[in-house]
């Protein structure tokens, strides 16, 4: 996807703070933190947009991002005090870049609003 910043992230072309790559996955900070550690876990490639993309042939990737998720929270010290992972899809959960992506949260007590 040419116009996708997500894609473009992931290729090197728009900077971030990278924090884990694998052969699916690339991990970066969030330009607009919402907890101490605000970790954004995409595939490498432009497979989904939205939870709605997802079927039987492409769901592994699902598992490939929960797994990257696990190892960043590792990597962050934030797995043992708790992460929320949280994905947005379509225009109710205000998703605004449309490469699937999972947010993952750390670092401090978020309460106990949205989940
Ligand atoms: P969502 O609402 O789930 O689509 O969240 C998209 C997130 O992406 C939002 O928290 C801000 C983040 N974001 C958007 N553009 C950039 C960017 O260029 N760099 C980084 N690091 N994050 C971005």
């Amino acid at each position: 996807m040419d116009d996708c910043i997500f894609c473009k992230i992931a290729k090197g072309q728009i900077p971030c703070t990278k924090v884990y790559e694998d052969e699916y996955t690339f991990a970066f900070k969030d330009i607009n933190p919402q907890a101490k550690q605000h970790i954004l876990i995409i595939p490498k490639e432009h497979i989904l947009t939205g939870l709605n993309d997802v079927n039987d042939d492409n769901s592994y990737i699902i598992g490939k991002l929960f797994y990257a998720a696990k190892i960043v929270s590792e990597m962050l010290g934030i797995d043992k005090s708790g992460v929320r992972i949280i994905n947005n899809t379509g225009k109710d959960a205000h998703q605004s870049v449309q490469h699937f992506h999972i947010h993952v949260l750390g670092g401090e007590d978020m309460g106990e609003g949205l989940v």
